[in-house]
């Protein structure tokens, strides 16, 4: 044997001993990193270090996370891309930007279309959850647990909305979905997609006259400082999808999954609490700051106004009438 064959041969084994050592280390301990857009006090980010928390414990060490809270690993829609890529494994999504990349997840940005949280709790944790769960796993998304959104509501510096009239000519933010954009435009105004972190300083500029958010990230991200009147109209009930890529779903053992799926639940249940308590805070912060409250008293107008985002949505996508439909029929 010539002397560069032995040495090549050397080098081969050396490569693949090595590979084996790495394939062996990941098996065995896994270091994940979380996304997450929102402050670190903030109920999603509470589920989400609980998540990690029992995952750890429960894994003896194995498998091991760290949640970047604030956003600081990107805007929403890019952390989606790396979810699905696997270059974040686990994160808390809105299921209204998760509709760009996910036609199912679409059906719950669609306005009005849960009556209610506890209904949409029901539908989600059934058979509407599954269906959207499978449209994420076709697209490399494992879902976790259904956490709570509340239901969002318009708000900006310029006038109290009391008629999808009053919206007329207000330029408004909306989250990255074609959807939200053809919401607004329904009552003629303008919407502006944009990401989160941005808003603040776009109402503060007059960029944007506001947005629409639940009283949580309203209060969170102090919003309601540049945008003092909030209009009651809860014309979306988005809930959000603690997940985890695929990639790094695929890495588990079945023990492991198991853990994690386990977590995921209970964390949702937690986050659900937590939810609820930090609403009712919310709003008590933003009206002793100085916004104006205004609870609307017949939502008839704004459901028929926006009517046509449902047409638009079956017209293009009619292979989901079924799963609108048993949102839409449901008690
Ligand atoms: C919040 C959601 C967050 C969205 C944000 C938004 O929790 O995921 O990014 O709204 O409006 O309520 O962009």
């Amino acid at each position: 044997m010539s002397y560069s064959k032995k040495v090549m041969g050397f080098a081969s084994r050396a490569i693949m001993g090595g590979a084996l050592l790495a394939a062996a280390t990941s098996a065995s301990a896994l270091d994940m990193r979380g996304w997450n857009i929102h402050v670190e006090e903030y109920p999603v980010s509470i589920g989400m270090e609980s998540f990690v928390a029992e995952v750890a414990d429960k894994t003896g060490g194995e498998v091991t996370g760290k949640v970047y809270h604030n956003g600081v690993l990107g805007s929403q829609p890019d952390a989606i891309e790396q979810i699905r890529l696997g270059v974040i494994d686990f994160g808390v999504f809105s299921l209204g930007p998760m509709g760009q990349s996910v036609p199912e997840a679409n059906v719950v940005s669609l306005p009005f279309i849960f009556k209610s949280i506890p209904q949409m709790y029901r539908l989600m944790d059934g058979e509407v959850g599954d269906a959207i769960g499978e449209g994420m796993k076709a697209k490399g998304m494992v879902p976790l647990g259904w956490y709570d959104a509340g239901a969002r509501s318009f708000y900006n510096s310029v006038r109290p909305i009391n008629s999808p009239a009053d919206v007329e000519g207000l330029k408004v933010r909306v989250m990255s979905n074609d959807l939200f954009v053809k919401m607004v435009e329904s009552m003629d105004g303008n919407a502006t997609p944009m990401a989160f972190s941005e808003v603040y300083q776009s109402i503060k500029t007059g960029v944007v006259d506001g947005a629409e958010n639940n009283p949580p990230s309203y209060e969170s991200t102090n919003h309601y400082e540049v945008a003092k009147y909030y209009s009651l109209t809860e014309h979306l009930i988005i809930p959000e999808c603690l997940c985890m890529s695929l990639k790094t779903w695929e890495k588990l053992t079945p023990e492991q999954q198991e853990i994690v799926m386990a977590a995921g639940r209970a964390s949702a249940d937690e986050q659900r609490k937590l939810w609820a308590e930090r609403e009712a805070a919310s709003m008590e912060t933003v009206a002793a700051g100085g916004t104006e409250v205004n609870k609307i008293a017949d939502k008839a107008p704004f459901q028929e106004a926006m009517a046509p985002v449902y047409e638009a949505f079956l017209s293009e996508r009619p292979e989901l009438t079924d799963l609108v439909d048993m949102i839409r029929n449901a008690d």
